[in-house]
């Protein structure tokens, strides 16, 4: 049984970039439903329910047990890791990572480029899902989309930063306008300056 983690900050902390009342349903309702319903399908699985979701993730594809309880896992147990890692890489206060700005620098070639880069998978993914920076197998930082409440955890990747581009994330404040809500956020995300 899991909980779902409170903010460190208020729901009004990120204006204007991201307004309270789309915090207070994206965390309070969005977020704690996923929480709901990984509990009442992992439940059923003695065995898998006293593991960490991260570890249940990564190895989703190798185990046997009904196929619409895996897919319930992974949209479930997806939906409250990544909201996780989304709440705790934003807030109102700036506190960039240093040794990860160097190792996007000597990746990509500079922190605007990353960005340009990470905006544009952003705006052009298609539909429901999140943008991801992640560290692959070979140790290599990547961007890429992954649909609905896809992990990377589940291609054995480390999420390092990612973006919620669900209308649910953005459309009160923004409706249609993605591109400006991802602009925006890289105010709120912490991580980088
Ligand atoms: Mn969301």
């Amino acid at each position: 049984m899991i909980i779902l983690p409170p903010l460190s900050y208020a729901y009004d902390a990120l204006v204007p970039y991201i307004d309270a009342q789309t915090m207070e349903i994206h965390h309070g309702k969005h977020h704690q439903t996923y929480v709901d319903k990984y509990n009442s399908v992992i439940e059923k699985y003695p065995e898998l329910s006293t593991l960490i979701i991260e570890d249940v993730l990564k190895k989703l594809s190798t185990l046997s047990i009904d196929e619409k309880d895996k897919k319930a896992i992974q949209n479930f147990g997806g939906g409250v890791l990544n909201h996780n890692l989304f709440w705790s890489i934003i807030g109102p206060k700036k506190n960039v990572d240093d040794q990860l700005t160097k190792r996007i620098t000597n990746t990509f070639g500079s922190i605007e480029i990353f960005k340009k880069q990470f905006e544009e998978i952003a705006n052009t993914h298609f539909g429901s899902g999140w943008t991801w920076l992640v560290e692959d197998e070979k140790n290599m930082l990547q961007i890429y989309a992954l649909p609905n409440q896809d992990s990377p955890l589940s291609l054995g990747h480390t999420p390092i930063l990612t973006l919620d581009v669900w209308e649910h994330a953005y459309y009160l404040h923004y409706q249609n306008r993605r591109a400006e809500y991802v602009h925006n956020w890289w105010n709120v995300c912490t991580r980088l300056a």
